[in-house]
């Protein structure tokens, strides 16, 4: 077919391919959840039904998007990694990127009702993403590692900020600055001393963030069939394997995670 001569602007589009055999981490981040999370008002520190929303959202990406292998959330962001062997859209990272970003916002919009029956959306959320490579299996380990790290540095602060603003009466910068140059333990002190609160116990969704993996589950299902040399319709129960994705809380810091789902990262596809 003859080409218009409009054609040539296609030449104008950059590649932006992800360089081969590498992970690629897509990271949506909520923007300026901040002023969101205050006019949908969120429970603070944590508010459970946040975070199981983000969750439904990224598990509803991995069901989209087959070739993520995992993907970490905390907070108003989430990580979704694709196997190092994916060609999906020729590897080409806007692709990665809008995909996953767009799929994770239409979602927190499509059942924001499930997890807030009783708060109304009022106002469209949106939220960023970045691509970012790792060439190495100990880089993505490291990636992952340090989202939980700041995970639990962030959890521990606001789980301290707040109850010395809601149990103890202090003014926001007053806790702010009885806080300031405080190390974990002291702040874990403070919890326990002042509050009798001992931060292990905290729930593990707020202090971990959630990890979700594919896991093989067992479906059966009811289906009618028709054998050729019966007059009858009979019900059949089929059972078939069916890849779920499904969220752990629990450390992904440490070698133990790694050893216990050693497929996660060594699978083909
Ligand atoms: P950005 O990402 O630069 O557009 O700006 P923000 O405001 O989204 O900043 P970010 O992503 O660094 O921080 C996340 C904000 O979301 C932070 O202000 C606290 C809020 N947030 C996230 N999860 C919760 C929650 O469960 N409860 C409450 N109260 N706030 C939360
Ligand atoms: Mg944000
Ligand atoms: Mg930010
Ligand atoms: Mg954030
Ligand atoms: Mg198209």
């Amino acid at each position: 077919m003859a080409k218009s001569k409009f054609e040539y602007v296609r030449d104008f589009e950059v590649q932006d391919t992800c360089l081969q055999n590498c992970w690629v981490v897509v990271r949506v981040d909520g923007r300026n959840f901040h002023r969101f999370s205050d006019q949908h008002n969120f429970t603070k520190p944590n508010d459970a039904r946040a975070l199981l929303l983000m969750n439904h959202c990224a598990k509803s990406v991995m069901e989209e998007i087959k070739d993520i292998c995992l993907a970490y959330g905390q907070s108003d962001e989430y990580s979704f990694v694709f196997h190092r062997k994916s060609n999906w859209y020729k590897r080409r990272a806007s692709k990665f990127m809008t995909h996953v970003v767009s799929q994770f916002a239409s979602s927190y919009v499509f059942y924001w009702n499930e997890f807030f029956p009783e708060q109304p959306i009022l106002y469209p959320p949106g939220f960023d993403g970045r691509v970012v490579l790792y060439p190495s299996e100990q880089n993505l380990k490291d990636y992952l590692s340090w989202r939980q790290a700041d995970c639990h540095i962030n959890n521990l602060y606001n789980t301290v900020f707040w109850a010395l603003v809601q149990k103890s009466g202090l003014t926001p910068a007053q806790a702010q600055d009885r806080l300031k140059g405080t190390l974990s333990g002291d702040k874990n002190e403070i919890l326990f001393s002042e509050f009798n609160i001992n931060y292990n116990n905290e729930p593990v969704m707020y202090r971990k963030g959630s990890v979700i993996l594919w896991n093989k589950v067992n479906e059966i299902s009811k289906k009618v069939i028709k054998l050729p040399h019966e007059a009858e319709e009979k019900e059949v129960e089929v059972c078939r394997v069916r890849n779920q994705p499904v969220v752990l809380h629990c450390d992904i810091i440490n070698d133990a995670f790694w050893e216990e789902h050693q497929n996660v990262l060594s699978a083909e596809s």
